[in-house]
């Protein structure tokens, strides 16, 4: 008996199969029993590790090929009909011509697989802002993967019904098998000339081919929940958002929403899951990587997190920059590229302690002294979210949560100071949209400082970037009243001997405790030329081991420093050409004069 009657899909399914002509077809339901099958089998074939019981239940490792270990933007493409409507931050191809070179590739691609339908809801199941997809693969560890990060099984089925929309995700790691031929635990992925991780907005379909890993394979996260869910919110009048979701109560019990947007590299999830120092003050998480908002019934923008679990970065997290991640992957998680330890555990580069010895992500053994890495830089967790010590008991309401405030941010150790607040909606557009980071020692630019990065949506958009910060504004005028106050932060501003200044982590709290005051009215704050800004005093310093001449410092603005980078922004907004908003122009040239004249 077929687990569906919707007839579309069962026809997408059928075609698919006579595409790639894998040896079996399961429907997934998501299920405890189908996890542990798949592991079981992927320990047996040597794809999986399963880590020591007494130290990680219910946990495993995986590595994967030393050319497939993280998302791969040269091979992202956004295939619309017309160039211009993919705008100038995407890789575009001719929708008909990409078919026609994956469709070849697809073509016998399953052979010696099985093909697996994984039914998954982006968003509590039923949600009024949730979206089915349907991720057909070749690869179990996108299957187990899936089960952390999404909802996946009968009950999205159900909410399907026969006739509901879904959105078709394609996947093959792209490694047909020959008859009798077997991975032999090796993970199977095609070269990066074969890779293409394809998104065709105007169809709502994605085709993803060649690799296994995170972004490029688990397709509800980027491709989906990002790619194709921005130009859909477009649309539909909504926004799907490269932020986190996080509730903090003030100690009269008052609750503030924020959803904040960092390029990779600025401690997205440990903002996301901080222990705030600030006292008496509660952080909840919501979501550390994904927010979809619409405007609710009240006219408040409602926001949830569409996602399940976490994918979070692993070398660098401890219980210093994040011990709440350290309690959630405690238990029932995947690790992808970290080090295997003697006594079976997991290990990456600055954990709380300094493993001894151990089995590097690609297979040989290592010492603290190889000189080496242990764990690939791009190593990761797959974790559930509910295990979050911090998980709000909101986080899966479907009505979402209502957002009091946008945070946008970058990593610059010198120029911006530590916190500004925008002087009303466009302004604060124009500071995401102007957004910039510093490369960091795994994505070096030798040529430029700063890569700007707006809202951190730069890989993400799925859409003419113009038109997409047009939809910022427009989003701001449906909101009226109910607008989020808009804020930037920066971090990571260095000493003259490199050192940070602001101590960062759940010291932040201070800082996001202070927007919230300015929520609420209370908070004071000085006018600049970049927007408003707190003095010393206004800052909840109490506890804080800093100097106040050096908080001083980074809340100062330099207007020269800003003036010599109008050339960057300008060669920046300059091939948005015509689609570049009247109101972002505007806010370009008030900024400017501002910094000049004021
Ligand atoms: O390398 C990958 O495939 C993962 S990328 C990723 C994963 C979780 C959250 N954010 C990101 C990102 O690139 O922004
Ligand atoms: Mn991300």
């Amino acid at each position: 008996m077929s687990v569906t009657k919707h007839k579309e899909l069962l026809a997408w399914v059928e075609e698919i199969q006579a595409m790639c002509k894998p040896d079996e077809v399961v429907w997934c339901d998501g299920t405890k029993e189908e996890y542990d099958r798949l592991m079981n089998e992927m320990v047996e074939s040597g794809m999986a590790i399963k880590l020591n019981e007494d130290k990680r239940p219910n946990s495993f490792l995986f590595r994967s090929d030393p050319s497939d270990v993280a998302r791969v933007e040269d091979r992202t493409y956004i295939a619309t009909r017309k160039q211009v409507d993919a705008g100038p931050t995407n890789n575009w191809i001719d929708p008909v011509e990409l078919k026609k070179t994956m469709t070849e590739l697809y073509d016998g691609c399953m052979r010696g697989r099985t093909m697996f339908v994984i039914p998954f809801s982006m968003g509590p199941v039923g949600s009024p802002i949730a979206k089915v997809g349907i991720e057909i693969t070749d690869s179990p560890y996108v299957v187990v993967n899936m089960h952390i990060m999404t909802r996946v099984g009968q009950p999205v089925l159900d909410v399907l019904g026969e006739d509901g929309q879904f959105i078709p995700c394609l996947h093959s790691v792209g490694k047909p098998l020959g008859p009798g031929e077997s991975d032999n635990g090796q993970w199977p992925c095609a070269p990066i000339e074969k890779k293409y991780i394809a998104h065709f907005p105007e169809e709502n379909l994605i085709w993803s081919f060649g690799s296994g890993y995170g972004g490029n394979a688990l397709l509800g996260k980027k491709c989906l929940a990002l790619r194709i869910a921005s130009a859909l919110a477009r649309r539909e009048g909504w926004m799907a958002e490269h932020m986190l979701i996080l509730r903090l109560t003030s100690p009269e019990g008052k609750q503030f929403h924020i959803a904040a947007a960092f390029p990779s590299a600025c401690g997205k999830t440990n903002l996301a899951m901080m222990v705030p120092t600030v006292k008496d003050w509660k952080v909840e998480c919501i979501g550390d990587d994904i927010a979809w908002m619409k405007i609710g019934p009240d006219g408040t923008l409602r926001a949830i997190n569409p996602e399940s679990g976490f994918f979070g970065v692993a070398p660098g997290t401890n219980y210093k920059t994040n011990p709440m991640a350290m309690e959630t992957v405690k238990e029932n998680s995947i690790f992808t590229n970290c080090v295997l330890t003697d006594d079976g555990d997991i290990w990456w580069e600055d954990m709380d302690y300094v493993a001894e010895h151990g089995i590097d992500w690609k297979g040989n053994e290592w010492t603290p002294d190889s000189g080496r890495n242990g764990a690939h830089p791009n190593a990761r967790f797959t974790t559930p979210a509910a295990q979050c010590p911090i998980i709000s008991e909101n986080w899966e309401d479907p009505a979402g949560v209502p957002i009091d405030i946008f945070i946008f941010g970058g990593r610059r150790s010198d120029v911006m100071p530590l916190v500004h607040e925008a002087v009303d909606w466009d302004h604060g557009v124009f500071m995401g949209a102007s957004a910039a980071s510093e490369p960091t020692a795994a994505a070096l630019d030798v040529k430029k400082k700063i890569r700007r990065d707006p809202m951190a949506m730069l890989p993400f958009a799925g859409y003419n970037i113009g038109e997409y910060w047009q939809h910022w504004f427009e989003m701001g005028d449906k909101l009226g009243d109910k607008q989020p106050k808009i804020f930037y932060v920066n971090w990571f501003r260095r000493d003259e001997n490199r050192k940070f200044i602001w101590p960062g982590f759940g010291e932040n709290s201070r800082i996001l405790k202070w927007m919230c005051e300015r929520v609420d009215g209370k908070a004071d704050a000085v006018e600049t030329p970049l927007g408003f800004m707190p003095q010393v005093k206004d800052i909840d310093i109490d506890g804080l081991d800093m100097d106040t001449k050096a908080l001083e410092g980074i809340l100062e603005i330099d207007r020269e420093a800003f003036v010599s980078e109008f050339e960057d922004l300008d060669e920046f907004m300059q091939p948005v050409g015509d689609k570049l908003p009247k109101r972002m122009k505007n806010q370009i040239e008030r900024f400017k004069d501002r910094m000049k004249n004021s």
